[in-house]
Parts: C-alpha cells; structure tokens; sequence
C-alpha cells in the first residue's frame, strides 16, 4: 500500500525487514531491463561480422588465452585449425581435462544453461545441432530476452574494410543495435589513416594542417551522421597523456572534442591496454598497464562544456578514477572492463564506485563479441550488482531510513541504462 492508502510500489522497507528488502532489490535487479553500452555485437545486416553459436563462445579470445596456457600445441598449429578444431581443443584442454573454473569458462556454461542447454551432458556436438537449427531472427530475439536486454552499442569502425561497406550501402540503424564510432586508427595511427582518408576524399595530410584538421572533422561529423553514433571512442595504451606533444593530443584538441561538442556526443575512453604483449596469440595476446587518471583530469578540466566517458582496465586505477568522478560532471564513469569483468573485481568496483560516488555510475557493460555473451555476463553481473546495493540500502535502513519497491526499481534503472542516456541527451 502506497501512504494514500492506494495499492502501488511494496514496502516500505527498513530496519525491521532487511531479509524482504535484500529479496525485494534482487527482484527487481533480475527483471529491470539493461542498456548495455559497449559490445562488439553488431545487427543482422553485418552478416559475418555478429559472431553466434558455441564454437564462437568457446573460441572466444578469453578463452584461447587460457588454453594456450594449458596446452602445449604451437601457436601456429593452433591459428592453422578451422574455428571447429580451435574450439574442440579448447573443449578438451579447459572442459573436459580440467574443470572450467575461470569466469570465461564458467560463462560459456551459464550461456547455454540459460539458453536450455543441458551443460551436464557435456555433449558438445548436441549444443552444435542446436545453434545449426536455430532462425537467426527469433535466437536473436531470445537472447535478448534471456539477458533482459533493450539494446546494446556496437563498435562502429569506418576503417573496418567488412563494416564499411554496410553503413556505405545504407544501413538506416537498428533499434536495439546502436551504434558508436570507434575512431581508433585515426587517434593512433595518424601516419597510416591520412593517406586512407585522402583516399576517400577528404584533404588530410598527414603534416595535420590546419586544413587537415578541418577535413578530421568533416570526417568525423559525416560518420556520426551517417551512423547515428551515440557517442565515439577509443581503447588507449597506458601511456595515454594529456596534454602531450602527441598527434593524438593534438588530434582530441582540434578535432574530436570540437566534434564531440559540436553534435552534443560523449567521447568514451577505456585506458590501460597494452597492445600486442604476447603476438604469437593475436587477438588473445593483449595486456593490461596501469594509466594516468590525471590526463583523464586535465581533459575534463580543459573543456568543462564537453561529455568525456571513462573506463580504466587496470585495478590500481579505479580509486584515482573514483576520486576524478567526484570532481567533474562531465566524467561518466562505465563499467567493469575485460580483465575487470570477473566476479571478485566487479564487487570491490561496484562497491567503491557507490560508495564514492553514489548512484551516478553505470557499473556494467558486457563487451561481448560473441551474441549469447550477454546471457552470461549480464546474469553474473546482475547477482554482483543486486548483492552491493542490497548491502547499501542495508546500511541506510540501519539509519532509520526506509525505501520502497517504487525507489528501488528507480535506482535500479538508472544503473541500468537511465544514467547513461541522461548522460548522452
Ligand atoms: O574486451 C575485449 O574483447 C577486448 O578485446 C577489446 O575489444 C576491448 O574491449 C576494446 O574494445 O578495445
Ligand atoms: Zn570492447
């Protein structure tokens, strides 16, 4: 009962019933449904490029990392199997000869059991029959069901020689495949996208005159316009500086803040990847370094009246990010990145991240490559996010304070996507 005596929103929860309250936010948690922001899914008409089914969740690069390590095939050997050899020497190496503990193991089995699948069988060519029979169309549908999903972002990049032409052909967009554009090669690898760009009929040279400069941005602008990007981004090295006597310095300065603000689009930065640390592995062979929030800082500082998106992949950094977050605005903070996602880190990050800066974060984004990747990682994350905000409406209601079904499923949206398009509009 609502106060005005009218049936709505259960509650109120409190000091008295901190069991119903801990039931009540894991309710709402398990149905609220998510935007997840940055994902490497694209919509159906990308053909090859949306990867699905349990040879791609088995293959994918998490995995290979791990079973490069506990297998002693060449690396070579490996890369020269067809993607069913890859997968079915995974299976054996991290399934079947060892028990699949990792959080990119434990997620290929919460992905199929969610799906129906019976992951005690461990019948891998019984999974395979199942994608093979699959409609694309109604999977799709079904999979975002199972996430509880509205919509996820891709990763748009023009200088992809298979994406391109899709968006070049016409792609009007997708409801629940957003796109945004992810600008890499332009921020660095200057040296080899002038000559790319002058090749599709923009001026760049690669000394960045200032007439170049102006081509960066009709560049730019003509690709959000043509994607309808909801924002633009970039992976960035650990030695990421701000400001630095750097092209990409540079580059943010003079055209992709300027961009950003001209169409009111955040500019998202995930810091702290390094690139290339084991070649052999490809893909799978990158690392993590510790990054320099303060570049993160002097950008929020330098243009106040841009939207800068952060997220940082080395756990040493988060507290730093944290601190950063409760001083500027215009600093969103996202999600549990790649070598973050897993259980343990994603709690410890949550936690700190209300704990410091209330409910003004977006905890989560699944980053899947692999379509029924969302199952996984959103139904693991969801149980993490559920536990810390129960542990918090705990403490209050030790104050006194009381909360009903109605602000929790508030919050609990916001968390969820709300904060970001508030963020975006
Ligand atoms: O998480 C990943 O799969 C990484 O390989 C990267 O895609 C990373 O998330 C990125 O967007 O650069
Ligand atoms: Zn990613």
């Amino acid at each position: 009962m609502k106060k005005d005596g009218t049936a709505g929103s259960k509650g109120p929860y409190g000091r008295d019933n901190i069991e119903a309250l801990r039931e009540a936010v894991a309710a709402v948690v398990a149905r609220t449904p998510i935007t997840d922001i940055h994902t490497h899914l694209f919509a159906p008409p990308f053909g090859g490029l949306l990867l699905y089914g349990v040879d791609e969740l088995i293959t994918y690069h998490y995995c290979i990392a791990e079973a490069l390590r506990a297998s002693d095939v060449p690396y070579d050997t490996f890369w020269n199997m067809d993607k069913r050899g890859q997968a079915d020497l995974i299976w054996k190496e991290l399934f079947i000869d060892r028990s699949p503990v990792s959080e990119s193991c434990r997620g290929v089995l919460t992905a199929l059991d969610k799906l129906g699948l019976d992951v005690a069988s461990r019948d891998l060519a019984a999974y395979r029959a199942y994608f093979a029979d699959a409609d694309l169309a109604a999977h799709i549908d079904n999979v975002f069901a199972c996430a509880g999903l509205t919509s996820v972002v891709m990763t748009n990049d023009p200088f992809d020689e298979t994406e391109r032409p899709v968006w070049e052909r016409g792609f009007e967009g997708d409801e629940r495949f957003r796109a945004a554009l992810r600008i890499d090669p332009l921020l660095l690898d200057w040296k080899n996208t002038a000559p790319r760009l002058q090749g599709w009929g923009y001026d760049a040279d690669a000394m960045l005159s200032p007439n170049a400069r102006a081509e960066v941005r009709r560049f730019l602008s003509d690709w959000i316009k043509k994607t309808k990007s909801l924002y633009m981004a970039v992976s960035l090295p650990p030695t990421f500086a701000y400001p630095s006597d750097t092209e990409y310095s540079t580059l943010l300065d003079e055209c992709v803040v300027p961009v950003a603000q001209e169409h009111n689009v955040p500019f998202a930065m995930m810091i702290g990847v390094k690139r290339n640390v084991n070649p052999g592995i490809r893909l799978a062979g990158d690392g993590v370094g510790q990054g320099d929030v303060g570049a993160v800082e002097r950008l929020c500082a330098a243009y106040p009246d841009a939207k800068f998106m952060v997220t940082m992949l080395s756990r040493e950094n988060q507290h730093e990010l944290c601190v950063a977050g409760r001083k500027f605005r215009n600093l969103f903070l996202f999600g549990c990145w790649w070598f973050l996602n897993d259980p343990s880190l994603i709690e410890e990050i949550t936690r700190m991240r209300l704990e410091l800066l209330g409910l003004s974060v977006l905890p989560q984004h699944s980053d899947a490559r692999v379509l029924e990747q969302v199952v996984y990682k959103w139904s693991h994350s969801r149980t993490i996010i559920a536990k810390v905000l129960a542990d918090k409406y705990a403490d209050l209601a030790g104050t006194g304070w009381t909360i009903d079904e109605a602000e929790i499923e508030r919050d609990v949206a916001r968390l969820f996507g709300g904060n970001f398009w508030n963020f975006i509009a």
